[in-house]
C-alpha cells in the first residue's frame, strides 16, 4: 500500500516535471535567427581618410610615411609653412630638439601638422614615438 502510492507519487511527480518540461519548451518562441546580422556595410575608411590628397599641394610638404620623413632634410626661405602628413597606419609626433621651437601633438594617420618658420636655422626634429625618426629644416 505504502510502496504504492510513493509510486504512484513518482509517477505524477514525474508526469507533472515532463508536462510542465515540454510545456515550457513549448511555450518558448521559436529561436530567431535574427542574431547580430552584418550591419550595412559603411563607406570605406579610405574614402573618409583621403583629404591628404586634396589638401592645397604645397611644395613644403613632408610625408611621413614607413616611419620615415620624407624628404628628410628641407630647405625653405624664412616665413614659410611646413607641412607635415601622416601617411603611416600608426601616430607619429614631431619635436624639435632645438626646444624653442614648438613641436605637434600626436599625429593620428592621416593627420597633418604644419608649422611656420620664420628665423633662418638649422632646425633638427624627431619623432617622440620613434625617436629613430629624424628629420632637418634648414631655414635660410
Ligand atoms: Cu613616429
Amino acid at each position: 500500500m505504502r510502496t504504492l502510492s510513493l509510486v504512484s507519487l513518482l509517477i505524477i511527480v514525474a508526469a507533472v516535471l515532463f508536462a510542465g518540461c515540454t510545456q515550457s519548451q513549448q511555450l518558448q518562441p521559436t529561436p530567431t535567427t535574427t542574431a547580430p546580422e552584418q550591419t550595412p556595410a559603411q563607406p570605406p575608411a579610405s574614402s573618409v581618410n583621403t583629404p591628404l590628397s586634396q589638401a592645397s599641394v604645397s611644395a613644403n610638404t613632408i610625408a611621413i610615411k614607413n616611419f620615415a620623413f620624407d624628404p628628410q632634410t628641407m630647405t625653405v626661405k624664412a616665413g614659410s609653412i611646413v607641412r607635415w602628413e601622416n601617411r603611416d597606419p600608426v601616430p607619429h609626433r614631431i619635436m624639435f630638439t632645438d626646444k624653442t621651437e614648438s613641436g605637434s601633438d600626436a599625429l593620428s594617420p592621416s593627420q597633418s601638422y604644419s608649422k611656420k618658420f620664420d628665423r633662418a636655422g638649422r632646425f633638427s626634429y624627431y619623432c617622440t614615438i620613434h625617436p629613430d625618426m629624424t628629420g632637418t629644416i634648414i631655414v635660410e
